[in-house]
């Protein structure tokens, strides 16, 4: 039997498994195709940027490996987001930091970033039927130290500060651009390696930077704050912690954006989904691997990820919640860290969607807890796989392992070849 029958067949005997459970594989696979993601640009290069200043690194996080073939340049990143996807299914959003800007052979400082470096990215990512999404680059410059946005001399906050606000009006250039609002995230590494006897201060000037970037309204483009337990070489102390930005984003209405690698490894991100639905407008989502610490892993299909998913499904309220992605390994070929990390999020997504939720919550609503967890133990050996595989037939895409070979291809033909600069 060819491969393409037996999905079909495959899948018509999971439709009816589902069905049987009172749930419409259809409606899923539509709900599937709608949900975009935002695919974070920095993978591709190690989170180098194109900034001709020299990037220094540092700042707290840091890609690991040196596998060959990183992009070296716009035309060699745009090209491998492009082979990119053709591997996935669905209309998705690119992700940029402020250093991945068109700046040419020019020294463009960070207090000078302007949408006009950011021209060629709309019209390309027009063309190519994506979104974008924005971020502010804290790292990586002579000027960020320990401390950014928090730091005690005037006139550093200030570039900061600058820096920021100019972000934002490159993302409201993009969503004006693109019909659609631009999601900017914020964060930046501000923290202390060794012991500080000023974290309120440091927070208070924090906060009043924050105050002074959000004065100025605008309309088609949504601040998010995002936190972190801790980065590398800062690891006494964090300006912008989670309580940080969760008590900010509450008072002041921003959304808080949750990484799933900045959380202490027992803690249930998950957890807080319905607690920031309550509380601040929308959510956004880095979604990552932790492997010990904020290692920034390839994603996959574990249980974490699957029970982001679910509680995202389960709120309702999908359409307040914005899933971008941020794992940067360098490792292992880097096309198919995407490609993994963005199916895999798309696989967990889609068993979220066929879950048999009405009949867990009738299970619930009756106390009957042992029907409710003997239906979510069964409900994880449901074939989702075959709807899976018939999402990817039907979108014309690699099914099942099939990516693998033409990642190996793409390999071959161009990002072996790129020599290491
Ligand atoms: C760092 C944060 C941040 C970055 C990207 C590159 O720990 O997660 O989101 O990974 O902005
Ligand atoms: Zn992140």
């Amino acid at each position: 039997m060819k491969k393409e029958e037996s999905v079909l067949k495959t899948y018509e005997i999971a439709k009816e498994r589902y069905a049987a459970l009172g749930i419409d594989t259809e409606t899923a696979l539509n709900r599937l195709q709608d949900i975009a993601i935002s695919i974070q640009c920095w993978q591709a290069d190690d989170v180098t940027g194109f900034e001709n200043l020299g990037n220094l690194g540092g700042g707290g996080i840091q890609a690991t490996g040196n596998y060959p073939g990183k992009a070296r340049n716009i035309d060699e990143l745009r090209r491998d987001i492009e082979q990119v996807l053709t591997l996935v299914a669905g209309k998705h959003r690119l992700s940029l930091h402020a250093i991945y800007g068109d700046f040419g052979n020019k020294v463009i400082d960070r207090n000078e970033v302007e949408p006009a470096h950011f021209q060629s990215w709309m019209e390309w990512a027009k063309e190519k039927g994506l979104k974008l999404d924005f971020n502010s680059t804290s790292f990586g410059h002579p000027k960020s130290g320990d401390l950014t946005l928090a730091h005690p001399d005037a006139s550093i906050r200030t570039f900061w500060i600058e820096h920021t606000k100019r972000c934002r009006v490159i993302s409201e250039t993009m969503g004006r651009f693109q019909n659609d609002p631009c999601i900017m995230n914020l964060w930046i590494h501000d923290g202390m390696k060794d012991l500080t006897v000023n974290r309120y201060k440091y927070r208070q000037l924090l906060e009043q930077s924050l105050d002074d970037i959000f004065a100025v309204e605008h309309k088609n483009m949504k601040d998010c704050i995002e936190a972190k337990l801790f980065g590398i070489a800062l690891e006494s102390y964090t300006v912008g912690s989670y309580d940080f930005y969760l008590g900010y984003g509450a008072k002041k209405q921003k959304i808080v954006t949750l990484d799933t690698g900045h959380f202490h490894i027992s803690e249930n991100v998950a957890d807080k989904i319905s607690s920031l639905l309550l509380f601040t407008p929308e959510i956004m989502l880095h979604v990552s691997r932790p492997i010990r610490w904020d290692s920034d892993h390839v994603v996959i299909l574990n249980d974490d990820l699957a029970e982001l998913t679910k509680e995202i499904i389960r709120s309702g309220a999908l359409n307040r919640i914005h899933i971008g992605l941020d794992f940067f390994d360098a490792s292992i070929n880097r096309i198919g860290a995407y490609v993994i990390g963005i199916r895999s999020t798309q696989k967990a997504l889609l068993q979220g969607l066929l879950e048999p939720l009405a009949q867990l919550r009738e299970y619930e609503a009756n106390g009957q807890y042992f029907e409710r967890l003997a239906l979510l133990e069964e409900a994880k050996g449901l074939p989702w796989n075959a709807v899976w595989d018939y999402f990817c037939l039907k979108n014309n895409i690699a099914v099942g392992e099939d990516y693998i070979s033409l990642i190996q291809q793409y390999e071959k033909e161009v990002t072996a070849k790129r020599i290491a600069n």
